[in-house]
């Protein structure tokens, strides 16, 4: 729903519990609560509905929460030459589809370890037993671990992040208000998953991340059930830029496109409030990564993926590390994974769709609650993404003053021409649909 003088259609947003308001960039949050919003709460007051501000918005966009907003008062809002638009607030869920346990995979256990912190569930489980680390196909078949020192820090929007020592996880923040912390409480560890593809440390046990040790920043916004609320989300990105907590924001997560999202981000025409923080996170510096969603269908369909300005990573299905299409199709569980160097079947696609990682079959980091080994089996989109984001890590390690854009061409396309390795050939592998082909994810000229 847009400001203005349009009359809004009121049914369909009364249902939400509450509304993200967007407000003209001149307009302070203190000047909106003393002038635009003063006069809705008055409306508000009136009818006595109670409306309440929930949170502020000032370094992801200009605006605010407001909940137990009355139907005059949502109308006073849309109405509000102040307000730019009014969204209620909306469902995303994580993009990981398919699990299957490690126990029992890690014959060779070496050494033991311990967890640097513990959720009370889990004190029964002081020592553990961790596999001798080996690199995982996923991150074998992109080109294998960045060398270098990885101080880019990477922001895991999701359902928290470990405990877990093979990963350099450091303060976060979590937007849901429970209580938990930022610790990952979901059923399949997916926070913690795709933080492992990303960054999961070198050292004798475990896994290998794309950008081995780099910091991971567990920004909770999706509950248990990996469901995070738009509102959730901002609440993350806010976090991220007003603490200056990273240089990479991976949105695991995926939603249904409205009409305003394919609005351009500052154009005529207000866009969505998460496409508008988008592009104020690049143009903060920093990058967002995504999952182009497990719908086997459209991309552009999807957010966060259909946003230009965002990075969105389509699964590429990969049994042994290496490109060829040798591999048997063995899969993982029940996954229909697809044969060897293919387009994941379930994968989005399309426009939107930035390059391909791999994301079947993926070994990596889980809290100890999820598999007591510490490490599990997961596919989808979601995993893709992980890889994508220590990607985008390495080179921001390596490359700090590197630009959003420019590290979404480079990703995509190679290095620029003046680079060494600008002329390697990007692989593209068949593709399953109808629509362009993709490249695959490579780091092998990230250095
Ligand atoms: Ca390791
Ligand atoms: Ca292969």
């Amino acid at each position: 729903m847009t400001g203005g003088t349009a009359s809004p259609t009121l049914s369909p947003v009364q249902r939400s519990e509450s509304f993200i308001v967007s407000l003209a960039a001149r307009q302070t949050i203190a000047e909106a609560s003393a002038t635009s919003f003063g006069g809705v709460a008055a409306a508000a007051a009136a009818t006595a509905s109670g409306a309440v501000i929930t949170q502020n918005f000032s370094a992801s966009f200009n605006g605010f929460v407001v909940s137990s907003l009355s139907a005059e008062g949502l109308l006073a809002l849309a109405q509000n030459p102040e307000v730019i638009s009014v969204e209620p607030d909306r469902t995303l869920i994580t993009s990981q589809i398919e699990t299957r346990n490690s126990r029992g995979r890690w014959k060779a256990a070496g050494r033991k370890l311990h967890w640097h912190k513990r959720r009370s569930v889990l004190q029964h489980q002081d020592i553990l037993s961790a596999p001798i680390q080996s690199t995982p196909t996923g991150v074998a078949r992109v080109g294998g671990p960045v060398s270098g020192k990885m101080t880019a820090a990477i922001a895991v929007l999701d359902t928290g992040v470990g405990p877990h020592p093979d990963l350099n996880i450091q303060p976060g923040y979590s937007c849901l208000r429970d209580g938990e912390g930022t610790d990952d409480d979901s059923s399949e560890g997916h926070g913690t998953h795709i933080a492992g593809s990303a960054a999961a440390m070198d050292n004798d046990y475990g896994v290998i991340g794309v950008s081995p040790g780099a910091p991971i920043i567990p920004v909770k916004v999706a509950d248990s059930d990996g469901a995070a609320s738009m509102s959730s989300v901002l609440c993350g990105i806010e976090w991220v830029l007003q603490n200056r907590a990273a240089a990479v924001i991976n949105l695991s997560l995926d939603g249904a496109a409205t009409a305003a999202d394919l609005m351009e981000c500052n154009g005529a025409e207000p866009t969505s409030v998460l496409h508008q923080a988008i592009c104020n996170a690049n143009s903060q510096g920093v990058v967002v990564t995504s999952s182009a969603g497990n719908d086997a269908n459209l991309t552009s369909l999807h957010i966060p993926s259909t946003y230009p300005e965002v990075i969105s990573a389509g699964s590429l299905t990969d049994y042994d590390g290496q490109p060829g299409g040798i591999a048997p199709a063995t899969g993982c569980g029940n996954i229909h994974g697809g044969p060897d160097d293919s387009y994941s079947p379930f994968s989005n696609y399309g426009n939107g769709t930035s390059l391909l990682a791999p994301g079947v079959c993926i070994n990596s980091t889980v809290p100890a609650s999820v598999d007591s080994s510490g490490y599990a089996v997961l596919s989808g989109t979601s995993m893709a993404a992980g890889h994508l984001a220590g990607a985008v890590a390495a080179l921001k390690s390596l490359s700090p003053d590197m630009e959003p854009a420019d590290i979404k061409s480079f990703v995509i396309s190679g290095p620029p021409s003046a680079d060494e390795c600008s002329s390697q050939a990007l692989e593209q592998p068949s593709k399953p649909h109808d629509g362009p082909s993709y490249t695959v994810l490579d780091t092998s000229c990230i250095h």
